[in-house]
């Protein structure tokens, strides 16, 4: 039989449409799922639903399916991220041959990633980890791809990733090669951080409509910003959800109030503390994340608090102003930990190209990505456009009257008061960092710099 020219591992959500996509761009495929107790039920299954497809073959063996690739081969993985991609390679190194590409498509922690292709390398095989965004219909119809790893890898994945992935808007495809290895990983990872925040926005926009709004009044006003500056897919997919009923009535209605999350927002976080870089748009909507999860103590407390019943409507132009102020901050935020990450790790990543991938098929493609490329191009900062910063301050008091309009309402606007507080703090020139390190010196003795001396000296004072 003749080979094929990609193999593909793991055939859950995301690898059964990665497949299809693939097979539709007309490239032979092998794919390969674990069995349990001698069952080839998955594969079994997925062949027999797609028999139409003749440029697809199934294995479950796995000497079989590696032996049925061209060389040097081309594995995906598509598997849950963390011991279960360890394993699987574990398992598939006995069959691989020198040059041979293992490219990890899962949410892998960018930091195994480094580790997993210093191993490889070791053993002549080429290691890619490769974000991958869009969900299951993404997947299916052209995602945003993240590829990290050599030049070399990536000019043999290069025709097919790029051919699977989404088009921007002109015709270019939302996949490049992100730079050396991790990398790939640390901006899926962060294009996932800046989604929390985003989803956090829109969350928060919906707690202080709903109070005395309908569904439908929301949706309504939503449509409305989504034919200006915010428009997004997550806007537009939020006035799906509050318009989709179930029986006559709302499903948003129905879902508990308890928001999971599978961990690229905490790492997120822990790699902005990590490289001390101030991302706290992420931070906040994974704690809020969190409180929610805190539902049985909420309910019991919140019998104990008097209910304020304001009947006062939020300001609609303020709201769409502070949550385009917000989105900036938010963006802002993660390109910096991405420069800073780049600078750190040394991979010369760039900015405006990694805006250009987020355009289509991922999740957070809005109108702001599509400026971004303009945007970031020479600039490692919104700040920097001259645009941006005057939007930003003459968007700061409808800011304030949104979070004061939040407080008077007991609405937590957890994610609106980090961009807001991150703005005034990256705006101010005079700070109170000044009391921190004299307490600093106070009870540590740890010295602090002078204002009025060379800044490369520094000083003691014996307090008592
Ligand atoms: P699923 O849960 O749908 O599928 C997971 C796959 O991993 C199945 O094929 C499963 O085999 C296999 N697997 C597991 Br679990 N443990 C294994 C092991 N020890 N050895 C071999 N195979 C194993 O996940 P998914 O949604 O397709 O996600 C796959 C990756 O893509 C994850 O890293 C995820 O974070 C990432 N991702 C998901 C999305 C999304 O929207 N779903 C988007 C972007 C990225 P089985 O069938 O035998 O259990």
């Amino acid at each position: 039989m003749k080979k094929t020219d990609f193999g593909l591992i793991g055939l859950g959500v995301m690898g059964k449409s990665i497949s299809l996509n693939i097979a539709d761009n007309g490239f032979s495929i092998s794919v390969y799922n674990r069995t349990e107790d001698g069952e080839a039920h998955v594969v079994k299954t997925f062949i027999e639903k797609n028999n139409t497809y003749h440029n697809i073959q199934g294995f479950t063996s796995l000497s079989e399916f590696v032996a049925s690739i061209e060389r040097p081969r081309k594995i995906m993985l598509m598997v849950k991220a963390g011991d279960a991609v360890g394993s699987v390679i574990e398992k598939l190194l006995p069959h691989l041959d020198k040059n041979d590409i293992i490219i990890d498509g899962g949410n892998s922690l960018y930091s195994d990633t480094i580790r997993r292709s210093k191993c490889l390398a070791y053993k002549n095989i080429y290691f890619v980890g490769c974000g991958i965004s869009g969900g299951e219909e993404g997947a299916r119809k052209g995602p945003s791809i993240m590829p990290g790893g050599s030049a070399k890898a990536y000019a043999h994945i290069a025709p097919i990733l790029e051919k699977i992935a989404a088009k921007d808007k002109n015709n270019q495809a939302c996949c490049t090669h992100i730079g050396p290895n991790g990398s790939g990983h640390f901006v899926k990872m962060i294009h996932n951080g800046i989604e929390y925040a985003e989803m956090q926005l829109l969350a928060e926009i919906y707690a202080l409509l709903i109070v005395n709004h309908s569904n439908e009044d929301i949706a309504q006003i939503l449509s409305d910003w989504h034919t200006r500056h915010e428009a997004s897919y997550l806007l537009e997919i939020t006035i799906a959800i509050l318009r989709k009923k179930e029986d006559d009535t709302y499903i948003i209605d129905h879902i508990l109030d308890k928001a999971l999350s599978k961990g690229t927002g905490s790492w997120s976080s822990k790699a902005a503390l990590e490289l001390g870089i101030p991302a706290t748009m992420i931070s906040s909507a994974v704690f809020a994340r969190y409180i929610s999860t805190f539902k049985d103590q909420r309910v019991r407390f919140s019998k104990s608090i008097k209910k304020k019943n304001s009947l006062k409507r939020v300001n609609y132009k303020s709201l769409e102003y502070a949550y385009g102020f917000a989105r900036i901050i938010n963006h802002q935020q993660g390109f910096e930990l991405i420069q800073h990450a780049s600078k750190h790790y040394n991979w010369a990543l760039n900015l405006s190209e990694i805006a250009r991938i987020w355009t289509n098929g991922c999740i957070i493609r809005s109108k702001l990505m599509e400026d971004s490329i303009v945007i970031l191009k020479g600039n490692s900062s919104y700040f920097d456009n001259k645009t941006v910063f005057e939007r930003l301050h003459n968007s700061e008091s409808d800011v304030t009257k949104i979070l004061r309009h939040g407080m008077s309402n007991r609405v937590a606007l957890d994610t609106f008061s980090s961009a807001y507080n991150y703005w005034v703090g990256a705006t101010t020139g005079n700070s109170s960092a000044n009391m921190i390190q004299a307490l600093r010196d106070y009870f540590g003795a740890h010295r602090y710099q002078r204002n009025d001396k060379d800044s490369s000296e520094f000083f003691h004072t014996n307090w008592q």
